[in-house]
């Protein structure tokens, strides 16, 4: 009998999940969760993702997190061939958020004002390019209302209203996919494309959700992110993370 998915075990088919459709493009994951989503996709429903070691080899194989030095090297992506990518659309990332609003404006510049911040934190790196020429999502570990705020300090990725406000030309190819952290899943799918309740991890209740984020959400439709199936299950816990970094990440 396989133990209970885990609250980590949860997250990670709710980042795999975030490549469903996706066929063959390259999938940019930052971070440990996204990565381990990315990986079982590759395992199971999205066969032809592009994977990368995240820094520059395209990986032919599915090597174990946190250890890329086993993995088959299939191909050479420097930064300078990524940005190549990013133009053409053909990348889902999903980036993590120092803060994050309601319209999915995310900032991983600094806290503070821009010209005086009061924490300088990684800068826009490739956050603006990524929002507007091809799918994004976020994954947040630690759900709470310093990350889930009313307004972003600076703007790093561009949210649905600012897409907006900057014309067709930035809405073109702009498409927040979802957003999801250690305590739900999230969309943008709403008439104002306002930051919307997909699912909420088992044991989670709504109510936690809302009081840790500092907008309002839009509750209506929430379900439960679904549980991970028995393979599923085999593949992250035996071939994709037997060490379990995956819990680090995430406590249940
Ligand atoms: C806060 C807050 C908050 C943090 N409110 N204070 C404080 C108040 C906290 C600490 C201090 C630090 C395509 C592409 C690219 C490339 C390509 C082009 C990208 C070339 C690659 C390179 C490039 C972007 C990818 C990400 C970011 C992933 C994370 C973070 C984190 C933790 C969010 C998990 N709200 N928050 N503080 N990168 N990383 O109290 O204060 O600030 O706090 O796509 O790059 O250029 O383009 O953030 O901060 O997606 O998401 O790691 O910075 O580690 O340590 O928590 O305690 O020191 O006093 P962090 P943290 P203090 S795509």
């Amino acid at each position: 009998m396989t133990s209970a998915a885990t609250r980590a075990e949860i997250c990670a088919i709710a980042c795999a999940d975030l490549f469903a459709g996706d066929g063959e493009i390259l999938a940019s994951p930052m971070g440990l969760l996204p990565t381990l989503g990315a990986r079982l996709a590759k395992l199971t429903t999205e066969p032809d993702l592009l994977l990368s070691d995240g820094e520059a080899y395209l990986l032919a194989d599915v090597p174990e997190l946190g250890n890329n030095s086993s993995s088959d090297v299939e191909g050479w992506l420097p930064y300078r061939k990524v940005f190549d990518i990013v133009a053409h659309g053909r990348r889902h990332v999903v980036m993590g958020a120092n803060q994050i609003d309601r319209y999915g404006n995310q900032n991983i510049s600094c806290i503070g004002a821009h010209a005086h911040p009061t924490r300088q934190l990684l800068g826009f790196r490739g956050a603006p390019g990524n929002t507007v020429n091809h799918p994004t999502s976020y994954w947040i570990p630690r759900h709470s209302t310093r990350v889930f705020v009313e307004s972003v300090d600076v703007v790093s990725g561009v949210g649905y209203d600012r897409a907006r406000a900057a014309g067709s030309s930035a809405q073109r190819f702009h498409q927040i996919r979802r957003v999801v952290s250690n305590l739900g899943v999230f969309d943008f799918n709403t008439s104002d494309h306002s930051m919307r309740l997909v699912s909420t991890h088992p044991g989670v209740q709504q109510d936690d959700v809302v009081q840790q984020t500092s907008f309002p959400l839009d509750t209506r439709d929430a379900g439960e992110t679904r549980q991970p199936s028995d393979e599923e299950l085999r593949l992250l816990r035996e071939v994709l993370d037997p060490r379990g970094l995956r819990e680090r990440e995430v406590s249940s």
